[in-house]
């Protein structure tokens, strides 16, 4: 059971940020200190959105066309939030979700053919608007997140992953417009240290919601 009332946390950024690494060391840091955590990733965290995981991040990139990958990112979140989230945090458990909405509003509206206001209207009907109590960005320079990315995937990065440059970078420009106008959710975190030390800035600026 839980101690207390349950706390939703996003983790996003960009590829090879260390949301993944980060994410298991917040889970371990709250257990530590008594909490039930629950630590889930999206798209995906339950057995039909990881389908809907599969056949977004696999094969090319005509796959699918874009309006159509933001509503599967949508329709995953759905699954996520009816049957993992909202119970955990009516247990009141800790939920750490490795990426959540924001990347939906950062990824899916670059082409400019859908806009941030018609993600959150996808998140509205899909997930009854569930947002995260906080949200870390983690911001890292573009080459040590080019190399991370490549440690982790040894030259086999997704669907998406592959898309390039320039398209990456307009992704974090999205991110860092969104924590400068939700500064009381979105928190941008220098992530270029070592593991450890990101970790510790990411428990400090959590500990107001350790109540
Ligand atoms: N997507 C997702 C959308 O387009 N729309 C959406 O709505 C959503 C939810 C899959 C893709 O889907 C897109 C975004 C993605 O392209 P993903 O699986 O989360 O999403 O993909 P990634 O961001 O590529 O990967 P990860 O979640 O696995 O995490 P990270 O942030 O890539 O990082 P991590 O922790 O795996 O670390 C990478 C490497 O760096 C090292 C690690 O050991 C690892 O080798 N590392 C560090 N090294 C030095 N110092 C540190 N501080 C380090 N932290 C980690």
């Amino acid at each position: 059971m839980g101690r207390g009332v349950g706390r939703f946390i996003s983790l996003e950024g960009g590829e090879g940020a260390g949301k993944s690494t980060q994410a298991k060391a917040l889970a371990f840091a709250l257990e530590s200190k008594g909490f039930a955590v629950t630590l889930t990733r999206e798209p995906g965290g339950t057995t039909s959105a990881e389908i809907i995981r599969d056949l977004l991040l696999s094969g090319a990139e005509e796959k699918w066309h874009i309006r159509t990958e933001a509503l599967l990112f949508a329709a995953s979140r759905a699954e996520h939030c009816a049957k993992l989230i909202r119970p955990a945090l009516a247990r009141g458990e800790w939920v750490i979700s490795d990426r959540f909405v924001d990347s939906n509003r950062a990824y899916q509206t670059v082409n400019g053919e859908l806009t941030d206001d018609d993600i959150l209207d996808l998140h509205r009907i899909g997930s009854g608007n569930l947002m995260p109590d906080r949200t870390f960005i983690l911001d890292v320079p573009e080459e040590v997140s080019a190399k991370r990315a490549a440690a982790r995937d040894r030259g086999g990065s997704d669907r998406i992953g592959r898309r390039n440059s320039e398209y990456h970078r307009a992704v974090m420009t999205n991110f860092r417009k969104m924590a400068a106008n939700s500064r009381e959710r979105i928190k941008l975190i220098d992530a270029a240290q070592a593991p450890n030390v990101v970790t510790e800035t990411l428990m400090k600026n959590m500990s107001d919601l350790m109540v």
